[in-house]
């Protein structure tokens, strides 16, 4: 797995596009060292032999320097999908942690959604990149991670499928369930974002919490079908973010059914520290708001 630098935005990173955020603590993976290799060949073609070892020093400075950078916040599953799959596909990147400067001038004007996960990376049309499940497919895509992410059209359609219907329809029921206990604001027009009295707040709470029970046994009957993943016998990019978004509901010690629990650890036992390590910040912030709440 290749190594994630992680560093805090002090003041959020003004040109990021240009200049990577974090710094690589390990050589670039497979690919990246296969293409420096070409590139230092071609840099002493053109240069000549004289300067093969500057043009050596060139490309091995490069290299470790990961193109990708990943702007996060490290409580959020939204955040927490794209950083288990950048681990889990190993590739070589930096994060920051922008946690109270997605609104500011500087983020914004690179992404007017002041959204993370967000990420850089060199040939995107805009130079950035937001949305978890769009995410994991660009870099699956460019990086041929199949295994994540299947090629086949029809394997490929059942796991958008999967992501469509959990942004679309669970995580707006986990949001509305389970953001008032991790004090994350709600979205406007809703009933726990208005003046309405705590009951009435509750009783939107208590509906969101029964809604769940339905889509979540959707993606074990239908998407699962008895097999051990949405991706069949490995987890893919659908898994992630289901047993990611899954994490959330401990806030409100959701009683999840049986199979839930055994899938979460399957993943978290297939993938080990690329999904234990980033779990551990979204649990760490609940255990943090629950002990407050309890004080
Ligand atoms: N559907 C989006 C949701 C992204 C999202 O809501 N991100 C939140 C954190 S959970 C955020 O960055 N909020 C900061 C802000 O709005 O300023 C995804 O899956 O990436």
């Amino acid at each position: 797995m290749a190594k994630t630098t992680t560093k805090n935005a002090k003041k959020p990173a003004a040109k990021p596009a240009a200049k990577p955020a974090g710094k690589a603590t390990k050589p670039a993976a497979k690919a990246s060292s296969a293409s420096a290799k070409s590139a230092t060949k071609a840099a002493a073609k053109s240069a000549g032999k004289a300067s093969l070892k500057s043009a050596r020093k060139a490309v091995a400075k490069s290299a470790k320097k990961p193109a990708l950078t990943l702007s996060m916040l490290k409580p959020s599953v939204n955040n927490m999908s794209v950083r288990v799959f950048a681990r889990a596909a190993g590739l070589d990147h930096s994060e920051t942690d922008v946690w109270g400067h997605t609104r500011s001038p500087e983020y914004m004007a690179r992404n007017p959604a002041h959204l993370t996960p967000m990420i850089e990376d060199k040939g995107l049309p805009r130079g950035v990149l937001w949305e978890s499940c769009a995410i994991m497919q660009y870099l699956a895509n460019k990086h041929g991670l199949e295994k994540l992410y299947p090629k086949a059209p029809a394997k490929r359609a059942m796991i958008d499928s999967a992501m469509f219907y959990l942004i679309g329809t669970l995580y707006p029921y986990v949001a509305r369930a389970t953001y008032p206990a991790l004090n994350f604001p709600q979205y406007a027009g809703e009933v726990g974002h208005s003046d309405a009295h705590p009951d009435k707040k509750a009783e939107a709470q208590k509906a969101a919490i029964e809604a769940i029970a339905e889509p979540l046994e959707v993606f074990h009957s239908f998407f699962r079908n008895g097999k051990p993943f949405i991706g069949g016998k490995n987890p893919s990019i659908a898994d992630i973010r289901l047993a990611a978004t899954l994490e959330f509901l401990a806030a409100i010690d959701y009683v999840l059914p049986q199979w839930a629990k055994e899938y979460m650890s399957a993943i978290e036992k297939k993938l080990g520290k690329a999904y234990a390590e980033p779990a551990a910040d979204v649990r760490g912030y609940i255990a943090h708001v629950k002990s407050q709440a309890a004080a």
